[in-house]
């Protein structure tokens, strides 16, 4: 199992050889405006800059909303979003940047910006984005969702939640392996709250150790999201104790990154559980 490595994110290194945080960077015209319709640079290079102070290993950076029920984004408008602030962030900081987007245009061009990774919460289903990916030659994040965007919470079903998720990550990486991406550039990540109720949510959460045995470095997304919202009717901006121990669980459970809105918080919560997975038993 080639789990503990360093992978090359484009000439910048993500050491995976311990529990590490990918930090969001949302770039949408809401986050990080101008004033008017599109995104400030500096602002969002700002906002990376803390990321990277705060302990980040990776930020990621999005510029279409892949929220439960977000409206589409046109190809034009999400490169003319992501590109300027990969562009001014990725020589300013030594940490990679990873695009996340399912659109093959956009992963193109965020790579040839600077960026060094693929997330991607439609594992590569978008037409073109699996050669996509291949010519770009990245790690990418092959995540599980069900359905799409729009309409992906409307019924959530599954026989097997735990079991049909890690069969259809390791079915899209044999396919990622055959198109001619290597394994050891392959991340995987149940996907939370896309295409799943609150008890599909709990039992991934339970059981991640099963897909961990898969061999793959898994990555977790769960900061700040709905599940948690509807478990303990708590606001989006008082989410955090609750992706916190979310978070712990992941990492007790063997999964290698967070992707979190709350870095510094998050980086002493993954790396206090890594000191007791760590210990030592003698002595
Ligand atoms: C995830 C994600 C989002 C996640 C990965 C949100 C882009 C929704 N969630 N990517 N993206 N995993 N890999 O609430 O769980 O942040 S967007």
């Amino acid at each position: 199992m080639m789990n503990n490595v360093i992978l090359d994110c484009a000439g910048k290194p993500l050491d995976l050889t311990r529990p590490q945080v990918m930090g969001i960077l949302n770039v949408t015209p809401d986050s990080f405006s101008d004033g008017g319709q599109f995104v400030a640079p500096d602002a969002a290079l700002k906002q990376a800059q803390k990321m990277v102070a705060d302990g980040a290993a990776i930020i990621d950076v999005g510029g279409e909303s892949t929220r439960p029920g977000a409206a589409m984004v046109s190809v034009d408008e999400e490169i003319a979003r992501v590109v300027p602030v990969i562009e001014a962030i990725q020589a300013e900081i030594a940490i990679p940047i990873s695009i996340d987007t399912s659109k093959p245009e956009v992963m193109r061009a965020a790579v040839n910006a600077g960026a060094g990774m693929i997330n991607d919460v439609q594992a590569l289903r978008v037409k073109g984005a699996l050669q996509a990916a291949v010519e770009l030659d990245v790690p990418v994040c092959l995540m599980h969702s069900q359905g799409t965007p729009d309409t992906m919470q409307d019924k959530p079903q599954y026989d097997a939640v735990v079991a049909e998720v890690s069969q259809f990550l390791m079915d899209r990486v044999a396919v990622c392996e055959q198109a001619g991406i290597s394994r050891d550039k392959l991340i995987v990540d149940p996907g939370f709250g896309f295409g799943k109720r609150a008890n599909h949510n709990l039992r991934l959460m339970k059981h991640l150790g099963d897909l961990v045995k898969q061999g793959l470095p898994v990555l977790i997304g769960v900061s700040r999201k709905s599940m948690i919202g509807k478990l303990l009717n708590v606001p989006m901006d008082e989410r955090l104790a609750a992706s916190l121990a979310l978070s712990a669980l992941a990492i007790w459970q063997g999964a290698k990154i967070i992707r979190s809105h709350d870095v510094g918080a998050t980086v002493q919560a993954i790396m206090m559980t890594n000191h007791v997975m760590k210990v030592n038993d003698v002595g």
